[in-house]
């Protein structure tokens, strides 16, 4: 119901299977790992520069919600590993830039797009952190969401981007951990610390849950991107794991989930949940979330003024190149 909603290309357009294509996806069925220099079809191409440069971005948007407490950690210590967690994921950005380059992705271009506000970034970073439980709530889900939806894409066919996710996931459960840390130190404190972890999960539960993205059936993209194995697991998969490793770590720390559906069926051996609002899901897909509007202002001020920068390295650069240029016509040449 909401698929037409999503700004997607028609894959189907995209894909008539011709020979070449069928081999590719003998390749893939077989379970071999794609590189930049082989063929594919232009529509595996497309699909990855577009799911690789969303993630990008949502590394790049998502430092803004946790520099927001950089100035205000409770104490030095918890203010250094804020610090380094915050330039994690600009690293994690920068990986998946130059992995979406490897298919011709121009870095650029990419960056307009999201400036312009025609990219997606991840919809949770469209919430703000009130909080320093909220700091506590991101390292704890957000990354623990990121983490289940990053181990399965170590798998993706695309060995650039699983070679990205590989090292971004060795990151990502230092990241969950400090965060449980957090949750854990309020937890064991005053009543009013508890407090503050209850009101920060209460907050931001449903939204991680939406981080996975729509239900499967609602889901454009996933049948094909799962067929090429760009994606191994699905959404609702996904989520479903996630439910089920974070409901015990919530009772273990003492904390509530805001879902009267919740509880455990015991034949099945998972949760059940009550449903997400999707209406607020597309909402904030479609740039109309909480802070949706201010993240790309405080991106593109960013942007700006750091555009100087961008031009002493494209000079140095070009000066290095002519200075490299003058010595090697200035070599002699080694006799034939
Ligand atoms: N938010 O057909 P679907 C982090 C879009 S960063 C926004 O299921 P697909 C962290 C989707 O893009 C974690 N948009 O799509 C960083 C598509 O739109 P278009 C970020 C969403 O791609 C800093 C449309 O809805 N992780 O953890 O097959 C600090 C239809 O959806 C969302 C990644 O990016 C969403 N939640 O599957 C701390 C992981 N969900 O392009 C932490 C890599 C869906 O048609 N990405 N959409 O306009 C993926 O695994 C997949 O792209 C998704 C969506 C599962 C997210």
């Amino acid at each position: 119901m909401y698929s037409q909603l999503v700004s997607s290309e028609n894959l189907e357009k995209l894909e008539k299977l011709n020979e070449a294509d069928l081999q590719f996806q003998k390749r893939i069925d077989k379970g071999e790992s794609i590189e930049n220099t082989d063929s594919m079809p232009e529509g595996y191409r497309k699909t990855l520069i577009r799911q690789i440069s969303q993630h990008a971005h949502s590394e790049i948007i998502g430092m803004q919600p946790e520099a927001n407490w950089i100035t205000r950690a409770p104490s030095l210590y918890r203010k250094t590993i804020l610090l380094a967690k915050v330039q994690d994921e600009c690293g994690h950005g920068l990986y998946l830039y130059s992995s979406a380059e490897t298919l011709g992705g121009n870095r650029e271009e990419l960056t307009e797009d999201l400036l312009a506000g025609k990219a997606k970034f991840s919809s949770i970073f469209s919430y703000p952190t009130l909080s320093w439980a909220d700091i506590g709530v991101i390292g704890w889900l957000v990354d623990g969401a990121a983490i289940i939806n990053q181990v399965s894409l170590c798998k993706t066919s695309y060995a650039p981007y699983a070679k990205a996710m590989y090292r971004i996931c060795k990151e990502e459960s230092f990241h969950q951990r400090q965060g449980f840390q957090i949750m854990y130190s309020l937890c064991r404190g005053s009543e009013d610390q508890k407090q503050m972890a209850q009101d920060s999960l209460d907050r931001w539960w449903w939204a991680t849950l939406m981080m996975f993205g729509p239900h499967d059936k609602e889901s454009p993209h996933s049948e094909q991107s799962m067929k090429w194995r760009i994606k191994v697991e699905s959404n609702d998969e996904l989520r479903k794991k996630f439910i089920n490793q974070v409901v015990p770590q919530a009772e273990f720390l003492g904390l509530r989930i805001p879902d009267e559906k919740l509880r455990f069926n015991e034949a099945k051996g998972e949760y059940e949940t009550g449903e997400i609002d999707w209406d607020e899901f597309y909402k904030v897909i479609t740039g109309y979330g909480i802070q949706s509007r201010e993240r790309l202002e405080v991106r593109q001020k960013a942007h700006a003024k750091a555009a100087w920068l961008d031009e002493a390295v494209r000079a140095y650069t070009l000066k290095t190149l002519k200075n490299r240029e003058k010595k090697s016509e200035t070599m002699p040449k080694h006799p034939a």
